[in-house]
């Protein structure tokens, strides 16, 4: 991947070779360090100030990072043994927070990839909290409940020791739903006697868990496609929806796109995708995916105005808004090209880094808006920081209240990353603008805290 990304300005292309020499496993973690840098060089060239604090060199390198083995036995008491990883990667807005993601893809540069984008993403919130991420090289599919607790138990009986609600606070993220926090933060308080509520975010609302955070990643997404297109004067209803994706962030999309008088007619997972031009039953998909926790052609299967691709993505399907929600790197090029051809108006990141660079320009030279998943996605890390003011303050706020919050929010964020690409010369440019806001937040403040 790294050697076909375009060359770089001078004032960053010396600290991208350095993470190329040092990281040279990690095509995800070069990726998106690269589109970081390529948004930022302008806020490099404006402020002398960054370059003499060694900002970039510092941002580039993870505070911490931590791999761990594993151990576990599972239903027919064989050992298993998957890799654990968390990587805390800035701490300079407060403590580190990302969530979790157990899926056999994971490795060192996924967790990377991940942390990186989240220092930027939780900056953008403008709530106090560093970036990073975790997870494990562990496949939940097809495990009892009884594997999947005794795998959760012994990656806790190692991590605990990291975490705490004023140094690293985890959350879900693929793989990583209720069910697993349930397990780990079980552990985390059986390990250390404390009922230190707000070390993990996500958890259930019955056990210090806050409302609209199940919600908020999905919410969000077409909160900030509803600012995207409002500057535009126009909404979402009467729009189609193409959704990929059908787990936490899928699911939420749909449901608040229909609120807003859209139509989703798309769902995906890893086996291939399902159209529904009758709109996707949401119902129905919840109980596949949720309670079943099934297949996605289980749904065609269920629905005649229904059918089911096998081992394909949902983008030749033609859609006015697209709203990625399952992993990285699942709009290519010529995925790209299908939509343009089918007319889409507006790319909505769900999921964390779902476009690749020439998907990217391609949306942005067609004149799609495109929103990049650090600002789109950026509900649900924020709704994880209500629920931490709420543990802290052991309070709960309704429903509505953290909705109306997620959508202030949520205006916030567009605005900040609307401003900052207009201030930089590239109006409309909702990447150059994201990346440049939440790097200047990071940017002064690791200058204010010195060399550390
Ligand atoms: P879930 O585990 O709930 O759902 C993931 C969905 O994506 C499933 O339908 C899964 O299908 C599919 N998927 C996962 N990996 C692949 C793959 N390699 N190829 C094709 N499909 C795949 O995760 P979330 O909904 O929480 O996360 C989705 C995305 O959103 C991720 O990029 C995550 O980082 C991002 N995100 C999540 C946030 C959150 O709060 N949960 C916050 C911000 C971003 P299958 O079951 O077949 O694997
Ligand atoms: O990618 C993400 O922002 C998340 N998975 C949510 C992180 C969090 O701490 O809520």
């Amino acid at each position: 991947m790294s050697e076909t990304l375009p060359p770089l300005p001078a004032s960053v292309a010396s600290v991208f070779e350095t993470v190329r020499a040092r990281n040279p496993h990690e095509p995800e973690f070069q990726q998106a360090v690269h589109e970081v840098l390529d948004s930022i060089a302008p806020v490099i060239e404006a402020n002398p100030e960054f370059a003499e604090a060694g900002i970039l060199e510092r941002t580039v390198e993870p505070e911490r990072q931590i791999m761990f083995r594993v151990p576990w036995v599972d239903d027919a008491g064989h050992l298993q043994v998957n890799r654990g990883y968390r990587v805390q990667f800035s701490s300079v807005l407060g403590p580190y927070k990302g969530g979790l993601r157990f899926h056999p893809s994971v490795n060192l540069s996924i967790i990377k990839f991940l942390g990186f984008e989240q220092i930027f993403k939780n900056a953008l919130t403008g709530q106090g909290i560093g970036g990073a991420k975790g997870g494990s090289d562990f496949d939940p599919h097809g495990r009892s409940r009884g594997e999947v607790m005794r795998f959760c138990q012994s990656f806790m009986n190692e991590l605990y020791r990291h975490l705490g609600e004023h140094t690293d606070v985890p959350a879900g993220d693929i793989g990583v739903g209720a069910r697993e926090i349930g397990f780990l933060f079980g552990q985390y308080r059986k390990i250390t006697n404390r009922h230190e509520s707000g070390m993990f975010t996500g958890k259930g609302v019955q056990w210090g868990g806050a409302e609209v955070r199940t919600e908020a990643t999905g919410y969000g997404a077409v909160f900030f496609a509803q600012e995207m297109l409002a500057v535009r004067g126009e909404d979402m209803s009467g729009l189609r929806v193409g959704v990929s994706g059908s787990g936490n962030v899928a699911i939420y999309a749909i449901e608040k796109a229909y609120q807003l008088g859209a139509l989703p007619v798309t769902a995906s997972d890893s086996s291939g995708y399902v159209v529904d031009d009758a709109g996707i039953d949401l119902d129905l998909l919840r109980r596949i995916k949720e309670v079943e926790r099934g297949r996605i052609a289980e749904y065609a299967a269920a629905r005649t105005s229904a059918r089911f691709v096998e081992g394909e993505r949902p983008w030749s399907v033609p859609v006015d808004v697209a709203v990625p929600s399952a992993t990285q790197n699942e709009i290519d090029a010529d995925d790209a090209a299908a939509l343009i051809g089918n007319g889409v108006r507006i790319v909505v990141e769900g999921a964390n880094m779902p476009t690749l660079p020439d998907a990217v320009a391609a949306f942005q030279s067609s004149d799609v808006l495109f929103a990049p998943g650090k600002a789109a996605n950026a509900g649900g890390v924020a709704t994880s920081a209500l629920e931490m003011s709420q543990n802290a303050a052991r309070q709960r706020w309704t429903f509505t209240d953290s909705e109306d919050k997620l959508r202030a929010i949520m205006r916030d964020v567009h605005d900040a990353a609307f401003a900052a690409a207009e201030r930089y010369g590239r109006p409309g440019d909702y990447v150059v603008g994201a990346n440049s806001a939440g790097f200047e937040r990071v940017a002064h403040a690791m200058v204010a805290q010195g060399i550390i």
